[in-house]
């Protein structure tokens, strides 16, 4: 094929590599291995568009490479197949989710194969088929038997605690609980019913049921994630989320807090993201300290990071969800307090630590003793205290800590100053609440702040007046849902006793149901199910949320096909770690963490030989849209040439960026496309024409800005929607979408193509040695490409080879052993282009399989600088000229040099100035 036809070349080698394996799961082998991943998509109704296959495109690349470079490589795909859209569209139209999950995959892939990715389809993974989500079952079933041994810091069998309780009772036992457990002896155990010990031992367990605040969405019908609610809405389409005490299955997450939080130093992931996971882990030690309550038998208890300001203490506040608040509140106080505790009960806890600004609170007309010096503390409740966290009690402290201080202002209570030095006045502008030195402060004055926190743990440790105490900010997650299109939670419940499946059982396939809703009495959708029972006994009617079968899914590419365990033990071990994972940053708190979190307990019962699922991961940037607005006039069905605008009352209104080119809407094409508006009447501006404004944002469809990959391939091919995709920005640069230079892109493969033939159309390479200037062009470009690709640096590679390409032609190089090597180099970017010319070139094997061609160092050395010599500012010649030569020898050269003469025509130069390595002026 003479010219270069992209569209063949894809359909031709698409098809070759299907049916000859190519890209098949590699087996074990002797090379070093390299495991890269995608973060699997969720296969959306709307299809990809052109801001997906980055990453997807840079990773292709780096698997190709690495192949190329020796490695073993396993890139694998799959699809997060369950979730809420799937089931959303289930409810409005009644088709099965799983059925349009379907569909979606096929178009992904259909999509997905178009832009030549060497994706495996055989071993791809998909979290709603059965033979997967067996194994999700049965890593809830581990959970369910394991608990939290923070002596050892590993997860146990829960049977080492049942044995622990029979000979000791809770004597000795240091696991992570729901809640501290009464003291009890090995004859109390013995004796506790069935039902009894059950309860206990859910305390423990780290998959339990647990009566919990809940982020509950009424029009979702379910319980979201914390990281699925922003500002109190459903991130997924944005319906308001209360709070809500629930019986829930959840899992324990927190005991695993500390390993997650100092695994992140590990790791090789932007800095951004760790530091992310960290404040959401939320680690702070500091003091739970007590303070009795004045005429009561009782104490409150609360938490602070800063014992040091014990002296600043001007009130006690707890939160109004407090168990001791009914206790505590006098007969005076009772009206205003229940008033209190009923207009916080509407809002979220999200809204609560939002909320910066609104200070409320009342009083419960009860005092505390200071514990060190017996003054009375007047005790609050305040709904900037949040339940959940530490005691749910704080000591204000109004001089250094700023919620403390807008409290205090607004009801009037005394601001103790204890520190002193600059930055220490909280109502200045430099405030540093670690600043400065105690005052005030009994025996904690003059120390600073680090000093007076020692000092003042060792005092109240002393006189027993509290502990050290370490807290994570991080809740326990929500591991249940009251939906339908998700595992089913594979337990059931004997005389209301929540026991979990035999694995002999597994899997638990979702039922067929007659609707996807919940049941008239307000059960989830699995209740209508008939028979939804085990033995007799109900089976559980939540299911997993989104997050579960992503949380180990990398572990399953290894052996997706294993029908008795996740995954074969030798082949987890081999592939072991994924080295690079790609994918964006949203899922920060999410996937990322719940992986780490599954990873390191299957690791604890020694499924797994590592700790953590992602050694090195780099983020994506976003492709933005590039959205067009047209100007409607209010009310009205008439729009508005945008340089018109501000002449009327306008909406700006979304249109279709198909219906728009360079900024001007097709009123045709506009009419056809909203026939709700067809009738429309037009104001143009300048021209005749009618204008819009365009804007950056999400590419979304709602925002009907979204390109679809197809539509680039179809007029452009795969090659050069990749080589364009990269040529954008740096990778984990976000970037909008345009359109502008993808023309250059395209005319570069042509021309690379082009290099391969001779004037007659003919595949034609010269068998001829390769001059030093060819061997320099091509070395360096395989050098400088192999160093970007190891460093992700794809625009950078792709400007490469158009450098090369120019240097190359003005050589007028066709030589096999120049061209050859430069194919190998570009194939991971233009692999169909790249199959075309190898196999033209008269190789029987795909291009994917030849070795990265070494790098010889001796081209690499720059020993000639390139001299432009211009002559009366004019450049006319370039010489190259060995780098040793002196200003004058250099002037000798050029002097000689017969273009150079030929530009002279005779003449004798006025002035000759060589700038050494530079450039040569020659003034006639
Ligand atoms: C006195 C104090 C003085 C505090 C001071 C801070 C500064 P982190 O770092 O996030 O753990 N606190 C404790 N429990 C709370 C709750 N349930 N709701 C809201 N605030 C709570 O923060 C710990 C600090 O947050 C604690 O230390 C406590 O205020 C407050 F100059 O105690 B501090």
């Amino acid at each position: 094929m003479a010219e270069y036809n992209p569209a063949e070349l894809d359909k031709k080698w698409q098809a070759y590599w299907k049916t000859n394996h190519t890209f098949a799961k590699p087996e074990v082998s002797e090379k070093p291995k390299f495991y890269i991943l995608d973060m699997f998509p969720y296969p959306s109704g709307a299809g990809l568009h052109v801001g997906h296959p980055l990453g997807y495109i840079a990773t292709d690349i780096v698997a190709r490479h690495k192949r190329q470079k020796g490695y073993n490589v396993l890139h694998p795909m799959g699809f997060d197949a369950f979730g809420l859209p799937a089931e959303q569209y289930a409810i409005e139209t009644g088709q099965h989710p799983a059925t349009t999950t379907a569909q979606n995959i096929a178009k992904y892939i259909g999509q997905l194969d178009r832009v030549g990715l060497a994706y495996d389809w055989e071993s791809q993974v998909q979290t709603c088929e059965p033979e997967y989500y067996k194994y999700t079952q049965q890593i809830f079933i581990e959970l369910f038997n394991h608990y939290y041994d923070e002596a050892l810091d590993k997860a146990l069998p829960i049977s080492t605690l049942e044995a622990h309780f029979a000979s000791y009772g809770s004597e000795g036992i240091r696991a992570t609980c729901t809640e501290a457990q009464q003291a009890f002896g090995a004859s109390d155990w013995l004796e506790m019913e069935e039902q009894a010990k059950s309860g206990v031992l859910l305390n423990y367990r780290l998959a339990f049921l647990s009566e919990a605040f809940v982020n509950w969405c009424p029009a979702l019908g379910s319980v979201l994630a914390n990281d699925e609610v922003k500002d109190g809405y459903s991130i997924r389409g944005s319906h308001p989320v209360e709070r809500k005490k629930m019986r829930q299955w959840m899992l324990r997450i927190t005991a695993y807090a500390h390993r997650l939080l100092t695994g992140l130093d590990e790791l090789q992931w932007p800095e951004a993201v760790k530091e992310m996971q960290r404040n959401w882990i939320g680690f702070s030690h500091g003091a739970e300290l007590d303070f009795i309550i004045q005429g009561h038998d009782l104490a409150i208890k609360v938490f602070t990071t800063r014992v040091d300001t014990i002296y600043g203490v001007s009130c006690l506040v707890l939160a109004p969800e407090h168990e001791l608040v009914h206790k505590l509140t006098t007969l005076e106080h009772k009206a205003e307090v229940e008033d209190y505790i009923a207009a916080t009960a509407a809002r979220s806890e999200l809204d609560r630590k939002a909320d910066v600004k609104r200070v409320s609170g009342a009083f419960t007309g009860s005092y505390a003793l200071h514990p060190f010096s017996g003054d009375l503390v007047p005790i609050w409740i305040a709904d900037y205290v949040l339940a959940g966290y530490g005691t749910g009690a704080v000591m204000g402290v109004p001089s250094s800590d700023t919620r403390d201080y807008a409290f205090a202002q607004h009801f009037n209570l005394p601001i103790l100053p204890i520190l002193e030095g600059p930055n220490t006045d909280i109502a200045g502008e430099d405030f540093d609440p670690k600043a400065g030195t105690l005052c005030n402060s009994d025996f904690l004055d003059g120390l600073d702040v680090p000093t007076g926190i020692e000092k003042a743990l060792e005092a109240i440790e002393a006189k027993k007046l509290g502990t050290r105490k370490v807290q994570y900010r991080m809740r326990d997650a929500v591991f249940g849902r009251q939906r339908y299109w998700g595992e089913p939670i594979p337990i059931y419940y004997e005389h209301e006793i929540p026991k979990v499946l035999p694995l002999s059982e597994l899997p638990l396939v979702l039922p067929s149901i007659d609707a996807f809703k919940p049941t008239e009495t307000g059960e989830p959708p699995l209740a209508r199910a008939e028979h939804w029972e085990y033995k007799g006994c109900p089976l559980e009617t939540t299911t997993m949320p989104g997050w579960a079968g992503s949380s180990w899914y990398f572990l399953r590419y290894p052996d997706p096909h294993n029908a008795f365990a996740m995954a074969d033990v030798s082949l987890l071990e081999y592939w072991n770690e994924v080295d690079l994972y790609v994918g964006g940053a949203e899922h920060a708190t999410g996937h990322l963490l719940y992986s780490r979190f599954w990873t390191k307990f299957l690791f604890d019962i020694g499924k797994i030989s590592f700790q953590e699922p992602f050694r090195r991961m780099v983020n994506q940037g976003m492709i933005q849209g590039r959205s067009s607005i047209a100007y409607k006039l209010k009310d009205r069905n008439t729009f508005v040439s945008a340089e018109l605008k501000g002449e009327y009352d306008v909406v700006p209104t979304h249109v279709d960026v198909s219906l728009v080119e360079d900024d001007v809407l097709d009123r045709t094409k506009f009419a056809a496309w909203r026939p709700d508006l067809a009738n429309a009447e037009f104001i143009v501006g300048q021209a005749g024409l009618f204008r819009c404004d365009s804007q950056v944002e999400k590419m979304s469809k709602s925002l009907y800005n979204v390109v679809n990959p197809d539509v680039v391939v179809d007029k452009y091919g795969a090659d050069t929607l990749r080589l364009y995709e990269m040529f954008l920005g740096p990778l984990e640069l976000s970037k909008p979408w345009s359109m502008q230079g993808i023309e250059g892109v395209s005319k570069f493969l042509r021309r690379f193509y082009k290099q391969f033939f001779d004037g007659h159309g003919k595949f034609a390479l010269s068998a001829d040695a390769p001059m030093v200037a060819e061997l320099k062009v091509l070395h360096r470009t395989l050098q400088k490409v192999a160093d970007d690709i190891e460093r992700l640096q794809f625009n950078t590679a792709v400007s490469t080879f158009m450098i090369c390409l120019n240097g190359l032609q003005d050589l007028k190089c066709t030589k096999r052993s120049v061209l050859e090597p430069l194919l190998i180099a570009i194939s991971p970017f233009a692999p169909h282009l790249a199959e075309e010319l190898w196999s033209q070139a008269g190789h029987a094997d795909s291009i994917a399989n030849a070795s990265y061609p070494a790098v010889l160092p001796q081209y690499l050395e720059d020993d000639t600088a390139l001299y432009p010599v211009s002559i009366n500012g004019k450049t006319r010649v370039k010489l190259d000229l060995p780098k040793e030569l002196s200003i004058h020898q250099v002037q000798e050269e050029v002097m000689a040099n017969a273009d150079v003469l030929r530009y002279l025509e005779g003449k004798e130069p006025k002035k000759v100035i060589v700038v050494l390595h530079k450039i040569v002026n020659i003034v006639v």
